[in-house]
């Protein structure tokens, strides 16, 4: 099944909680158009139209059941099938189980609708393995295209790069259940690429971005510095980026980029129930004055073990108005004095409330915003295995549970379970339900299953 999304669909939560100005967005969106025309018709036109929509519905649909999948299990079928696809083929690429190995071969998506995902939905299943000879295993410069199900690793740049086509912005990309390895930049690249045309209004969850050792030494011979990082936006509006796992993007010599960073006039991102483990900057709204505008970062669970040399911030605003932190747990082991900072006098009118650290949260070079509802004395014997990034809370006796404010934009928490749980919205990431605790009663897939 393609599950590629629509654009309001992309939008999301964001559009629900922030409720745009006139003429904020350059594509009006079907909802507002819908309403318009709604209200000037009369009743017998109104019937008309919707029959003639529940006809095209049918009609889609129909095309989309009869819509013929292929199934590849070689490095030529894979790149002819994508070929094949952009000139009208088959849209649906479903990868046979296997390794393969790239070795120069990339595939370059321009046709929207386009799906490319395993057979049987095992990311571990299917490796496109770029050997560090193929430059970049997915460029995308179409709308709604789906990544699913498979892992990437080795690519000597960036393994997914999405950017607009030669003459209109992109939207709706997905990538879901991916495991990068090792990419020899940032993990997934998003920016405008040479047209100037942005891509905007994608997902990418449920996906596992990680740089090992040996990975960490091909980045630093291959750019001759620490250019790499987790997903890495430019010029972009309206991601959703949402319970993934990100973890070792750091160097030794130099400061790695954020294991998530949107900036370069990006807008309205929300970053929410990531896992971030050991990267040395964590999820980023603007940089110096390339900036970004409103945007949520919720619910995130961020750990760094001792520092490496260029330890750096667990969440950073900069040049970043109007941005909303809340409810993150960020536990850092290393000697950087601050768990999120706010900085630049542009950045103004940040929200930075109900986050449980064991740093500070501090205004640099101006920035101004409300501070409220934290708790910045975190220790590690509050969370269930702190040095394995499990910061779930061990139980209620920290001044954090049921103590943070009620929040019309939290109502989750990290686990998705609702909130608040007691009497009250805790602290941080985890909405502490008793059953989470140490208690030795239940058995760990009771633990799992209630988390
Ligand atoms: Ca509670
Ligand atoms: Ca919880």
């Amino acid at each position: 099944m393609n599950k590629a999304i629509n654009d309001q669909e992309a939008r999301g939560v964001l559009e629900q909680l922030q409720p745009h100005k006139p003429g904020e967005f350059t594509n009006p969106g079907s909802s507002g158009w819908f309403l318009s025309v709604k209200t000037t018709m009369n009743t017998g036109f109104a019937l008309c139209i919707i029959g003639m929509t529940l006809a095209l519905f049918i009609t889609l649909s129909w095309q989309n059941s009869c819509t013929a999948a292929v199934y590849v299990s070689t490095v030529n079928e894979l790149v002819n099938a994508v070929t094949a696809a952009n000139t009208g083929s088959d849209h649906t690429i479903l990868v046979n189980k296997g390794t393969y190995d790239l070795n120069g071969e990339y595939l370059r998506i321009t046709a929207d609708n386009v799906t490319v995902r395993s057979t049987n939905g095992a990311r571990s299943d299917v490796v496109l393995d770029g050997n560090y000879v193929t430059t970049e295993i997915f460029q995308i410069l179409a709308s709604n295209v789906t990544i699913a199900d498979m892992t990437l690793q080795k690519a000597q740049d960036h393994p997914i790069h999405m950017m607009g086509a030669d003459d209109h912005n992109i939207s709706g990309v997905l990538i879901e259940n991916v495991h990068i390895i090792d990419p020899g930049q940032q993990a997934v690249k998003i920016n405008a690429g040479g047209s100037g045309h942005s891509a905007d209004q994608g997902i990418i969850r449920d996906s596992l971005l990680e740089l090992t050792a040996a990975g960490r030494t091909f980045v630093w011979d291959h750019n001759g510095s620490c250019y790499t990082g987790g997903i890495d936006g430019h010029g972009a509006t309206y991601w959703r980026i949402q319970d993934n796992e990100v973890r070792g993007f750091w160097c030794n010599g130099d400061l790695s980029e954020h294991a998530i960073h949107f900036w370069s006039n990006s807008a309205d991102t929300l970053v929410e129930r990531n896992l971030i483990v050991d990267c040395d900057r964590g999820i980023g709204f603007g940089l110096g004055t390339s900036g970004h505008q409103r945007g949520i970062i919720r619910n995130n669970m961020i750990y760094h073990p001792e520092n490496h040399g260029y330890s750096d911030v667990g969440i950073g605003l900069e040049s970043a108005p109007n941005a909303k932190v809340y409810n993150n747990t960020i536990f850092l082991n290393h000697e950087y004095a601050n768990a999120i900072e706010y900085r630049w006098s542009v950045t103004t009118g940040v929200e930075i409330r109900n986050n449980l650290t064991n740093k500070d949260i501090t205004s640099r070079d101006e920035a101004s915003g409300t501070v409220s509802h934290n708790s910045i004395t975190a220790q590690a014997d509050w969370f269930l295995d702190a040095t394995a990034g499990d910061l779930h809370l061990t139980g209620t006796g920290h001044g954090v549970v049921d103590t943070g404010m009620a929040l019309p934009e939290v109502n989750d928490d990290f686990d998705q379970e609702s909130r608040p749980q007691g009497v009250g919205v805790d602290i941080g990431a985890d909405e502490y339900s008793a059953a989470q605790g140490s208690s030795p009663v239940l058995p760990p897939i009771f633990l799992l299953l209630l988390r």
